[in-house]
């Protein structure tokens, strides 16, 4: 089944962001006006590869890790410093104590941007004392740090301000964000609208999972992946348990990405994402063998390039929802001839509020003789909107948009294109069902 929330022509080939963040605290809206979206860069898979390579060998200059406490993670601090430095952002190192070692965050700002509107990315840079952390995490943390050397690259100039962050100590228990979080007013972290976490993204027997908690920044990574056809799953192991926890409880909207640990990877994921059923999504987790060796390329390159597209979307002010957001399934449903009812439907995320007075039906049918057709479409609540009811006698193929006033429904939901054949003889199929919010 190909379902994909689509965007309208106008959109092109860039991609559209939706709504206002809401957080637990009052969101500040940005500017009402949704702006036409940005396309980021891609993100060359090459060059975070090459950052997760020098960590590698930042753990084996330093007895195998970098965990907290230990040379390895102060080395992959510096180490990280150092390119943003080079690359132009503002960069401070924040110290904590924990277990009696010392730790340490490191926060880096790219100049410009509303100071009172931050756009912040985090992943936690230690590894556990196992192994050097390649998936776990410095995945996200090369993921980040491409993505940050990529703004420089490009001089971008975005509506709000970007923060990026590695963070200490995750391994013991989120210690670095945690501090980070209680050490930042309040005053100060009102003005944090997304917090984005990036922990284990390029596992080797991947999945794709979106964080469930602000639902503005959840449809931007749904919307990014649904643009490249690739179904996501929401991130179910349970909230927190990386450093998105700490701003989420300080009611900060937060999101991020997830390619999966020890949990097994059942065969309904294997047949939607590849990889192998019955094997975690991620063997070497907290492991000697989380290497170089533990990554998977497609999956590092497609989260990399959706962090892109999440910073570059987040950042540049559009809060509403842009006219022509599509939702479409274009899987083939046969219909029985003079049978029972069937039906196509979309999920609708994202889309605040009720339905519109003008709500786009698209619905393709190929199908001999349509005056045998009943054809409605069932709003999420179970409302019925009859769009063709057995006429058209000979025509062939119902291939037609409709307007209808849907103004009394919630927008978000399961929508159902229902469709009975009640004449025999005559046989056929739904091709296509769509949405268009305008
Ligand atoms: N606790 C993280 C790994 C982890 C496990 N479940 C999730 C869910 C979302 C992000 C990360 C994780 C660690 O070991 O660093
Ligand atoms: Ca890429
Ligand atoms: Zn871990
Ligand atoms: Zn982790």
């Amino acid at each position: 089944m190909k379902l994909s929330a689509r965007l309208s022509a106008l959109a092109g080939a860039s991609a559209l962001v939706l709504g206002a963040f809401a957080g637990a605290a009052p969101a500040a809206t940005a500017a009402p006006t949704g702006t036409a979206a940005v396309t980021p860069p891609d993100i060359p898979v090459a060059n975070v590869k090459q950052h997760l390579a020098d960590l590698q060998s930042i753990a084996t200059a330093n007895g195998g890790n970098r965990a907290h406490g230990r040379s390895g993670y102060k080395a992959s601090i510096d180490f990280v410093k150092a390119k943003l430095d080079a690359a132009g952002y503002t960069t401070a190192i924040q110290q904590f104590s924990y277990n009696g070692s010392t730790g340490y965050n490191l926060i880096a700002d790219w100049p410009g941007g509303d100071p009172n509107q931050v756009v912040m990315s985090g992943s936690h840079l230690d590894s556990v004392t196992s192994g050097p952390g390649i998936n776990d995490n410095g995945s996200g943390s090369a993921a980040i740090l491409e993505n940050a050397l990529a703004v420089s690259r490009a001089q971008l100039q975005p509506t709000k301000h970007l923060r990026f962050a590695w963070w200490g100590a995750e391994e013991l228990g989120l210690v670095g964000s945690k501090y980070y979080v209680n050490n930042t007013p309040s005053t100060e972290r009102s003005k944090i609208k997304a917090y984005l976490n990036f922990d284990m993204i390029g596992s080797p027997n991947p999945g794709y999972f979106v964080y469930d908690d602000d639902p503005t920044i959840e449809q931007t990574f749904k919307t990014y992946y649904a643009g490249l056809g690739i179904p996501t799953e929401i991130e179910t192991e349970g909230d927190g348990r990386s450093d998105h926890a700490p701003f989420k409880n300080a009611g900060v909207p937060v999101g991020g990405l997830f390619s999966g640990a020890d949990y097994t990877k059942t065969s309904a994921q294997a047949q939607k994402w590849g990889g192998t059923a019955g094997q975690a999504f991620d063997r070497c987790y907290h492991s000697s063998c989380d290497t170089t060796a533990n990554i998977n390329d497609t999956a590092l390159d497609r989260n990399s390039d959706a962090i892109a597209y999440a910073i570059w979307n987040l950042s540049s002010g559009s809060t509403t929802p842009p006219a022509g957001t599509v939702f479409e399934n274009t899987a083939d449903v046969a219909i029985p001839d003079n049978g029972v009812a069937v039906t196509s439907s979309v999920t609708v995320t994202g889309v605040s509020g009720n339905a519109p007075s003008t709500l786009q039906v698209g619905v393709d049918i190929v199908h001999t003789w349509i005056g045998d057709l009943v054809v409605d479409l069932v709003a999420p609540d179970g409302s019925v909107y009859n769009l063709h009811n057995r006429t058209g006698s000979g025509t062939d193929n119902i291939n037609q948009t409709y307007t209808v006033n849907a103004s009394t429904e919630v927008a978000n939901g399961t929508w159902k294109l229902r469709v009975q054949d009640k004449a025999s003889a005559d046989t056929g199929y739904i091709s296509g069902f769509k949405l268009t919010f305008p």
